[in-house]
């Protein structure tokens, strides 16, 4: 999940000499700086590369910004016909910045500290490529869906092909797990799950393991429920992130003896701190030691997080051993 972020008061030091958001992603030199950040501080296990899923949109040659208090703002593609206008063309060169923060992460952490790369899944990039940035009802980018099926696809195809050639990049450049974020998994009905979700996400890690069978994979369905039993049997994941509504006694039943899990601590309770969050740490650990598990959150650190809060996590987190 995000570790980095304004939640940290070095981040929001780097954060202000970097420009927009979007320059700070693709500044090397920054970019690896924050990524450190947190693994200093706390000596997380893993370090996730900071950068952002809507690089890959930009490097596709669609317009992207990141505004001052509003998020994500993208010049939006609702048709077959606008899609005419981006391109697989310059991708590289466009997002190389990244690879080169891959590299540089590669050589500046500790050996013991896993680097994890990352890419949305096509899916939920697309949903910030047809809207034209967050959104609460998805009305642009499932009216096409449902509307102009075999024109979407062409989109989602598209999003494959980049994210496959995006993440074999990273792998090359030093990733040593690739996980894919599907943020917005959880607002399809079932067969638009299968075909937007689950179909695209095998596709690319099918590619992935033909080029780098030794690099794990790990998929965030998140909002799947049930579903996320498919999602984990039929893509091919190594491993699967759970959000913070996932029943942890169903997963552990269900998918704990197939493969390993992750997650899946609410962030406000990194908001809220004291016992709550040592009780719910303790469920969480509890609940899932029946089977392999990577102590993480449901989703990304958020802003209002006192950072001695996540102090108090990760030394619970060690004492358990
Ligand atoms: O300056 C800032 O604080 C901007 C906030 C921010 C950060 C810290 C954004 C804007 N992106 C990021 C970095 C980021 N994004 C990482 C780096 C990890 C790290 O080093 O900690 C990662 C893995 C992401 C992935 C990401 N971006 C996702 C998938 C995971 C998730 O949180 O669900 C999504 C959906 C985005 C889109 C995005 N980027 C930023 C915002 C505010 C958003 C969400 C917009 C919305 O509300 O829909």
């Amino acid at each position: 999940m995000r570790q980095a972020g304004r939640y940290l008061p070095e981040y929001r030091e780097v954060r202000s000499q970097a420009g927009g958001f979007l320059d700070l992603c693709y500044s090397p030199k920054l970019a690896c700086e924050v990524t450190l950040q947190p693994i200093r501080r706390y000596g997380m296990d893993a370090a996730i590369l900071f950068s952002d899923i809507l690089v890959v949109p930009h490097g596709l040659a669609q317009q992207v910004a990141f505004k001052e208090g509003e998020g994500p703002v993208l010049d939006p593609i609702r048709n077959a016909s606008e899609l005419k206008r981006l391109s697989l063309d310059g991708f590289h060169e466009r997002v190389a910045p990244v690879y080169e923060t891959v590299s540089r992460l590669a050589e500046a952490l500790p050996k013991e500290t896993t680097l994890i790369g990352f890419a949305g899944s096509p899916w939920t990039v697309a949903t910030y490529m047809a809207e034209g940035g967050g959104s609460k009802e998805f009305v642009a980018v499932k009216r096409w869906a449902y509307g102009d099926p075999e024109g979407f696809a062409q989109l989602i195809d598209l999003l494959v092909e980049a994210t496959i050639a995006y993440l074999k990049r990273q792998a090359e450049a030093g990733a040593e797990v690739l996980q894919l974020f599907d943020s917005w998994a959880g607002v399809l009905p079932e067969p638009a799950f299968r075909r937007w979700c689950i179909e695209p996400t095998r596709k690319i890690i099918a590619a992935l393991k033909g080029s780098h069978p030794d690099i794990p994979i790990i998929g965030f369905p998140r909002g799947a429920g049930t579903l996320c039993h498919d999602y984990a049997m039929e893509t091919g994941v190594d491993a699967v992130s759970l959000d913070t509504s996932m029943e942890i006694s169903w997963a552990a039943r269900t998918l704990q003896p197939k493969l390993p899990v992750q997650g899946n601590l609410d962030p406000i309770l990194l908001v809220a701190g004291g016992e709550a969050l040592d009780r719910e740490a303790d469920r969480i650990l509890e609940g899932f030691s029946g089977g392999a598990h990577i102590f993480n959150l449901g989703h990304g650190v958020t802003q209002t997080t006192p950072p001695e809060n996540v102090e108090r996590l990760a030394r619970r987190l060690r004492a358990d051993g």
